[in-house]
């Protein structure tokens, strides 16, 4: 089961509802420095009692509006992702990280891209310099995106230590060692300063 948890961290939103028996929670705000939002910022949890699964479906990026949506997209290593083209125009991906050119293609066609490594990768259009999205590729399932307040929330975390990294496209980003307890919530204000 543990292949659902990306589709629902990345819902971003809910109450405890849907948290694992047995798990723990990690919520919270993060604040960037200078950002007028934190909107898109990136919460993982990684360590030893990290689990994680190749999501079972491919994780879809729309090209809409001349942009990609959502902007920055989390999946763990071997999931892959789906480009789709709801433009009336053509779009390229390409990404310098990857080192990939998945081609161009028309209106309502799609292209899958597998990320077999972790890291994070800019994803670009050769046709709109304009258009940029991030795919970031861990090695966890436990993470999850900002929303336009900058809040995030990970539920069904097995009780452990993990090393929880943040991290937002303007910035380095930030680290620090936490403890998830079975059926607690852990609150935090994550400020990445650099
Ligand atoms: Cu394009």
């Amino acid at each position: 089961m543990r292949h659902l948890a990306p589709l629902l961290t990345l819902a971003l939103t809910g109450g405890l509802a849907g948290a694992a028996p047995g798990g723990g929670s990690v919520k919270g705000t993060v604040i960037v420095m200078g950002q007028k939002t934190a909107a898109d910022a990136v919460v993982v949890l990684e360590g030893p009692a990290a689990t994680f699964d190749p999501p079972a479906q491919p994780v879809k990026i729309d090209q809409k509006g001349f942009r990609f949506i959502p902007h920055v997209t989390v999946i763990p290593t071997g999931g892959t992702v789906r480009f789709l083209n709801n433009d009336p125009e053509p779009h390229n991906v390409y990404s310098p990280e990857g080192r990939y050119n998945l081609g161009t293609w028309p209106t309502g066609e799609t292209r899958d891209h597998t990320f077999g490594k972790p890291g994070i990768y800019t994803q670009l259009c050769n046709i709109h310099p304009d258009m940029l999205a991030y795919v970031v590729v861990v090695d966890t399932s436990h993470f999850a995106v900002t929303d336009a307040a900058g809040a995030f929330e990970i539920e069904g975390v097995p009780p452990g230590k993990y090393l929880l990294w943040a991290w937002h496209e303007k910035k380095d980003g930030l680290e620090k060692e936490i403890t998830v307890e079975a059926g607690k919530v852990l609150e935090l204000e994550l400020v990445i300063e650099r």
